[in-house]
């Protein structure tokens, strides 16, 4: 770093997209992607339910009036959430013993130590951000749904997961196609509880700030078949480590089942490789290791064409950016 000066930030005179500085500046990063609302997809099993869509709004309204700072509102969730959080938990506990990942079930355990992850209740996001930030400083904040990729990417270069905080209906606890809090809960915070994991998600989203539309869709789609998607080597076996599989049985075992294509993750081919999210998908990518996703990841991202580095600076939570002149 050392040919680098601090810019100031009125000297940021490359044509860069605005993206936040400060961890505040968040309050601003919360543009949804609408195509999946109970409101507005006739292929949501809650699109005839009244009352369903009733409850969705009211939680929307809290992730909506959220501002940086504040605690997270409690959600006093209904006999019927906890129903549907129940059979998808218990599921996860049979499961994941076998199919999950090393650092997963590590973080599992540890949750359900702090009685965090029990049967009986959702976990608060209030108390899993606690959780969070003792083990590897990532906090939450709510989102009141599926967010455009460049805000949600952008939360993550300060150690901020945006989690939605509604619950799935209860006709469909196996797969959604849209994020809920159990897939929040179940299939990411596990894994954002383990340091190296927290680090690889922070650097995508460092990655992120400022990149043109044409990289933000390279970086959200490796970011879909790594932390939504991905599987990664075991002593010698195939394990899930994608919060879309940990959180969704149904796609669990498609995804370890001879019925899928698995090819080594690879980012400069994964990253340009087309996705669909609504049913489970055909191609999973293959993880050596953490480490070694991380380590390509980096050689990958340094091939990109931004002409300034950003660092996260914890204690301001502050992003600085270096000029590379
Ligand atoms: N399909 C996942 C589930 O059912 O939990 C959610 C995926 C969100 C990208
Ligand atoms: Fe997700």
């Amino acid at each position: 770093f050392s040919s680098m000066n601090l810019m100031a930030d009125n000297n940021l005179n490359v044509k860069a997209p605005w993206f936040p500085k400060h961890a505040s500046e968040l309050d601003n990063c919360n543009h949804l992607m609408t195509k999946y609302e109970p409101d507005l997809d006739m292929n949501h099993p809650g699109f005839a339910d009244k009352v369903y869509r009733q409850r969705r709004k009211e939680i929307a309204e809290i992730a909506f009036a959220y501002k940086y700072g504040d605690p997270i509102p409690y959600i006093e969730y209904s006999d019927v959430e906890v129903k549907t959080w129940r059979s998808v938990f218990k599921t996860v506990q049979d499961l994941a013993p076998k199919h999950a990942c090393a650092e997963y079930r590590s973080a599992f355990q540890m949750l359900q130590d702090e009685q965090i992850f029990v049967e009986t209740r959702l976990p608060q996001l209030q108390e899993m951000s606690d959780f969070l930030r003792k083990n590897t400083g990532f906090s939450l904040r709510p989102a009141a749904g599926l967010l455009t990729a460049r805000d949600f990417l952008a939360s993550l270069a300060f150690r901020i997961f945006q989690s939605t905080q509604y619950v799935r209906h209860v006709n469909s606890p196996y797969h959604t196609p849209e994020p809920d809090s159990i897939h929040e809960l179940l299939g990411h915070m596990p894994l954002l509880a383990d340091p190296s994991f927290a680090q690889f998600s922070q650097e995508i989203g460092l990655a992120s700030l400022g990149a043109s539309d044409e990289e933000i869709e390279k970086l959200s789609t490796v970011y879909w078949f790594t932390v939504e998607f991905g599987l990664c080597k075991e002593h010698g076996q195939i394990k899930a480590y994608g919060a879309g599989l940990l959180s969704s049985y149904g796609e669990l075992l498609h995804a370890i089942s001879d019925k899928c294509e698995h090819r080594a993750f690879e980012p400069a081919s994964t990253a340009v490789q087309p996705y669909q999210d609504q049913e489970y998908q055909p191609i999973y990518y293959v993880a050596e290791s953490f480490e070694d996703a991380k380590d390509k990841f980096r050689r990958w991202v340094s091939t990109m064409s931004r002409p300034f580095e950003v660092r996260f600076n914890p204690h301001t939570e502050r992003v600085e950016v270096l000029d590379s002149v």
